[in-house]
């Protein structure tokens, strides 16, 4: 399968060249795909020289300031959806958070599934080195996410998936509206609801060592509302379509 790994990055100039070199030897010979919001520390510079070094393999997708997470995705997944190359499309952390060494695994469990979510809260999952504090958060956000979408799956808010492109075409992914948090239960659920096979392997998620956190109290705080209007919203499919508008968006 033709994969491409998808990475948001701002400000990390330094953990951009270990995340893309440990990506780039994975048994899967993935190619890179970093989408960078012009981060001040020249982040973008050191992706263009690795796309120098590695001819074919590495893109970058640059936009003009931060616009966060979400849709830093969306304008990934819509880049590479266009230029066709790719079955499957992994989406990760660049801050080591993320083992490179995991998308094996997803890239097994993707043969027999159209999402897989790396997951810290199956059995073999983990999280390690996080304070009490963000296990907490994290545990009680799943929780919620869970009980009030009724999803049927341990790990809603993780950012390590593999997507097979055909459901990502399927989903419409300028349809994803949520941008922290939101967004990585906002994806899982529109792929539940569309009846996709989804499926969880066990991840360790490591805390960040080099760089800042862009996670903040506010983020955390939109995802509350953000589940109930996931929840409001009708699937892709069951949505009416204005051909014009489909037409522009392709
Ligand atoms: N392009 C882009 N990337 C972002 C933005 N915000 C965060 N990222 C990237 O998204 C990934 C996750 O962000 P983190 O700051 O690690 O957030 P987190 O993993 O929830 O928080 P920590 O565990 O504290 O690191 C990293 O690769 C970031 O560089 C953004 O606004 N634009
Ligand atoms: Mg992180």
């Amino acid at each position: 399968m033709r994969t491409l790994v998808v990475t948001p990055t701002y400000n990390e100039a330094e953990n951009v060249r270990l995340h893309v070199e440990a990506v780039l030897a994975r048994p899967a010979a993935p190619d890179v795909l970093v989408v960078d919001d012009g981060s001040p520390d020249g982040t973008a510079d050191i992706v263009r020289a690795l796309a120098e070094e590695h001819p074919g393999r590495v893109e970058l997708l640059e936009r003009s300031g931060k616009l966060g997470l979400g849709t830093a995705y969306v304008a990934g997944f819509r880049w590479a959806l266009a230029a066709g190359r790719w079955d499957v499309i992994v989406q990760m952390d660049v801050d080591g958070s993320h083992d490179p060494a995991s998308i094996d695994d997803l890239l097994a469990a993707v043969e027999d599934a159209d999402l897989v979510l790396g997951s810290r809260y199956v059995p073999g999952g983990a999280v390690a080195n996080w304070p009490w504090s963000r296990r907490t958060v994290s545990w009680v956000g799943n929780l919620y996410a869970r009980q009030v979408l009724h999803a049927p799956v341990r790990d809603l808010t993780g950012g390590f998936k593999a997507w097979r492109t055909d459901l990502l075409t399927r989903l419409d992914v300028d349809s994803f509206e949520a941008n922290g948090y939101g967004y990585q239960i906002e994806t899982t659920y529109r792929a539940l609801q569309a009846g996709a096979r989804v499926v969880e392997v066990p991840i360790t998620f490591r805390d960040r060592e080099r760089g800042e956190s862009k996670m903040n109290t506010g983020i955390a705080v939109e995802a509350v509302s953000a589940v109930w209007r996931i929840r409001r919203t009708p699937a892709p499919s069951a949505r009416p379509v204005n051909p014009d508008d489909a037409a522009g968006r392709r």
